[in-house]
């Protein structure tokens, strides 16, 4: 890839050199983690195409469209309101690092222990090795947990940064009513941004399209139930990362294809794990690609991984916006009423992810959970508790992983995870 693009790179500032070491680490991990699987279903040709053009094909056509006026805006939280970006006839990327790659690039700034997704995607704008970052107009951020909002001000300092206050009590009538004035803050400045009104009609026609985008990920999470599963986790959650990237439209055809032969496998029964693989379910921290640590080592220890209860995962397609008529005030209200059930443990009180996480360990037939948590990241972290205590009532077992990017702790998570999988096995007799 790296050839043909280099001009489109260098006009984007980039530093060509540390990018194509990049490129290099990535297509070697790419190749072992997700070529060396097997029995993959033929529709995940579209995804392998759209990771081997992610810094390529798909920045070409951000960059043209931006040539023909239209505006990129780059997020990290599932908050950020694309309905409202696309109605303004921007693209909405998502930023969030998932590589220890950019990590010591933003340790050189930032203290050390923070979260390393915050780390990689700030040390990602500092080394001007993400395209994404470097075709942003504009990026949006929120006041979710309190690393994020602090480097956003440093941000700031680099690129044009928008930051939504979120608030932290979302499901309350103050804080719905709250949100409101945010979205429609957000509004006024994107149409400052791109010189675009937002008409009723626009975000209506936009609200479809992500709508969309949403059921097509739910049609994929519900396929995953059946036993045995007829995609694996992995594969799963590499079109969960991709769907902040690619053209929506396009990402949300392929996507109903591959259900189309996933229907088909189910089927027939034919699955990628043996039907007697334990079902593990993962919760917790979202997984910025390419971030595939436990993933792949839950896979190659024999599990099948079945659901994720996670921004990358259940959490950013579980509900729809529904309008109760086309005026503009109820689009923007619909808008509310989705974000605020969006769990994230960065609220309080969050029973709604506990009963969420409770009512899809049911629905896949869990046999255990595993509790993934970025080092640093306290609300996950803390909420592990709650999250515990409610799968020991329904006699779940779970076990907490809280790792970083770096691959130093594969083998000891790897033990662990055999060891998971034995009290499984144990339980089942
Ligand atoms: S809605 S989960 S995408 S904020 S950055 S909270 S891992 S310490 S990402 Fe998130 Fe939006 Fe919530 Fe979802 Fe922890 Fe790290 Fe903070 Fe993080």
């Amino acid at each position: 890839m790296a050839e043909k693009y280099i001009e489109m790179w260098k006009n984007l500032g980039m530093d060509i050199e540390k990018h194509n070491e990049l490129l290099n680490i990535l297509g070697q991990y790419y190749t072992a983690v997700y070529l060396s699987q097997k029995n993959r279903p033929k529709g995940m040709g579209y995804f392998d195409f759209v990771v081997s053009e992610i810094h390529g094909l798909r920045i070409k056509e951000l960059n043209d469209s931006r040539k023909e006026g239209k505006k990129v805006i780059g997020a990290f939280c599932i908050y950020a309101p694309e309905e409202l970006a696309y109605a303004a006839d921007a693209t909405m990327v998502g930023l969030c690092g998932g590589t220890d790659f950019s990590v010591p690039d933003a340790e050189a700034v930032l203290p050390r222990n923070l979260c390393p997704l915050i780390k990689s995607f700030y040390g990602f704008r500092l080394n001007k090795t993400c395209p994404y970052f470097q075709s942003s107009d504009l990026v949006v951020g929120e006041t979710t947990c309190d690393g994020k909002k602090k480097v956003y001000e440093l941000l700031n300092e680099l690129i044009p940064t928008y930051v939504l206050e979120v608030p932290h009590k979302p499901h309350t009538q103050q804080g719905k009513e709250f949100w409101y004035k945010e979205l429609e803050a957000f509004k006024a400045k994107l149409e400052e941004v791109t010189g675009n009104k937002i008409t009723a009609e626009k975000l209506k026609e936009s609200i479809e399209l992500i709508n969309n985008k949403r059921k097509a990920l739910k049609r994929l999470s519900d396929l995953r139930a059946n036993n045995p599963a007829p995609i694996s986790g992995l594969d799963a959650l590499l079109i969960y990362q991709i769907s902040f990237n690619d053209d929506v439209k396009r990402f949300t055809d392929k996507v109903n294809e591959l259900c189309d032969e996933l229907d088909e496998r189910v089927r027939k029964g034919i699955g990628v794990k043996a039907k007697d693989a334990p079902r593990l379910m993962i919760s917790g921290c979202p997984m910025a690609i390419p971030n595939w640590k436990v993933h792949s080592i839950a896979q190659a220890a024999g599990a099948s991984v079945i659901v994720e209860e996670s921004c990358v995962g259940t959490r950013y397609f579980t509900n729809l916006v529904e309008p109760k008529s086309d005026n503009l005030n109820d689009l923007l209200w619909a808008m509310v009423e989705k974000y605020s059930q969006i769990p994230c443990a960065c609220f309080t009180p969050n029973d709604a992810r506990i009963k969420s996480v409770t009512d899809l360990a049911k629905q896949f037939k869990a046999e255990g959970v595993i509790y993934y948590t970025l080092q640093n990241c306290h609300d996950y972290n803390v909420e592990g508790v709650k999250v515990d205590r409610a799968l020991k009532s329904l006699g779940l077992p779970m076990l907490k992983i809280e790792t970083d990017y770096a691959m130093g702790d594969s083998e000891q998570i790897k033990t662990r995870i055999e060891a998971f999988l034995e009290i499984i096995q144990e339980k089942r007799k």
